[in-house]
């Protein structure tokens, strides 16, 4: 109806003042779409199959339908727009060269070296312990780093607690990785710590990795279930240790000076997106790892049937040997990977790491 108002006044008089008449009535309230870009590009590290990336296109579909299609994101999974060099994601969302992300804490602890608290090997090893550090002042003491970097983190996700894979034989004790050639990121965090444990880590972007496992350029790799299932491990590695030896949580997050320009109504519809995914995206993560708690979470507020409710059995049930280790083999673990642990934890800050510590305590 606006429109047609402006038209008649333009007919009516073609003076100049008119013309900007007719104009300011054409002229979009603050926040509407004319103000935003075409689309916002989202860094993704894998493929839209695997649980983090359904969690991203959730994401997605949430942001379009809370700011009544005024923000139109893209996911850009495969880090397709970094041409496969997954660690370079937080200096490019920082720069604004990319909109946003939803990426893993690994794949920005190279600006935000904070981040690595989550990587110590054998620090963490529950999801409830997961849970407090990021409730806690630990998490928030990464959050707080990322906003000192030009980047607006506005939710966690999850990718999960990592565990490893190979074709050459069940890992029961740090001797059995002796020699084994196992890919890992290229943070060097979990290049010393396969290194302290015998075997022989090659560092490799995910895009490469997954040509080398086919071609069995490596002989193991590690990575949560949550890629493990979608990718079908079990074509390349017979055999899997659920040792949880550290985690890798996602965040959700944004090019600061960006968000900040946002009006705040859809500040507050994307924040309420990312944290409705992030929900759904860590059930997806954690689905029949932490009893019926996530199948739940999905099935009564997403409405959302698991098709593998069970990862461990689904990837027995393709032939695959899965081992978990009791307390005193991962003590065995944790002792050989000691010293990196204590290196680490200088590198990262020993305040921040007694941080996370009394985060897990907690009650
Ligand atoms: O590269 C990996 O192993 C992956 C997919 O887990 C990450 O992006 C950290």
């Amino acid at each position: 109806m606006r429109k047609t108002g402006a038209w008649t006044v333009v007919l009516k008089c073609s003076s100049w003042a008119c013309v900007v008449l007719a104009g300011m009535f054409c002229m979009a309230p603050v926040g509407h779409s004319a103000d935003f870009k075409k689309e916002y590009k989202l860094q993704v590290n894998v493929g839209p199959s695997f649980y983090w990336g359904i969690g991203a296109s959730k994401f997605a579909d949430l942001v379009k339908e809370k700011t009544g299609g005024r923000i139109h994101i893209k996911p850009y999974f495969g880090s397709s727009l970094l041409k496969g060099a997954q660690l370079n994601c937080a200096q490019m969302v920082a720069k604004g060269v990319i909109d946003c992300a939803y990426e893993s804490t690994i794949n920005i602890s190279p600006v935000i070296g904070e981040a690595n608290v989550f990587h110590l090997p054998f620090f963490i090893n529950s999801f409830d312990n997961l849970d407090k550090m990021k409730a806690g002042q630990s998490g928030r003491a990464v959050f707080d780093a990322m906003t000192q970097k030009g980047l607006q983190p506005l939710a966690w996700a999850e990718n999960g607690f990592r565990q490893v894979t190979n074709s050459k034989r069940p890992i029961q004790t740090p001797e059995d990785l002796k020699g084994l050639r196992i890919r890992v990121v290229g943070n060097p965090l979990f290049m010393e710590t396969f290194r302290q444990l015998g075997a022989d880590p090659v560092n490799m972007n995910w895009g490469d990795a997954q040509t080398a496992f086919q071609q069995g350029v490596v002989d193991g790799q590690e990575n949560p279930v949550g890629v493990l299932v979608p990718l079908q491990i079990w074509q390349y590695h017979q055999y899997a240790t659920m040792w949880n030896y550290l985690v890798d949580p996602l965040v959700i997050y944004w090019n600061q000076k960006q968000w900040q320009a946002f009006p705040s109504d859809i500040q507050k519809a994307i924040l309420e997106a990312a944290e409705a995914s992030g929900r759904f995206e860590i059930a997806l993560c954690r689905a029949g790892l932490d009893g019926e708690q996530s199948i739940g979470i999905l099935k009564n507020e997403f409405n959302y049937e698991m098709e593998v409710p069970n990862p461990v059995q689904f990837m027995e049930s393709k032939g695959m040997t899965v081992t978990f280790l009791d307390d005193d083999q991962v003590k065995a673990f944790a002792e050989a990977t000691r010293p990196v642990l204590e290196k680490w934890t200088q590198e990262i800050g020993a305040e921040l790491v007694a941080k996370a510590k009394a985060d897990m305590e907690k009650k």
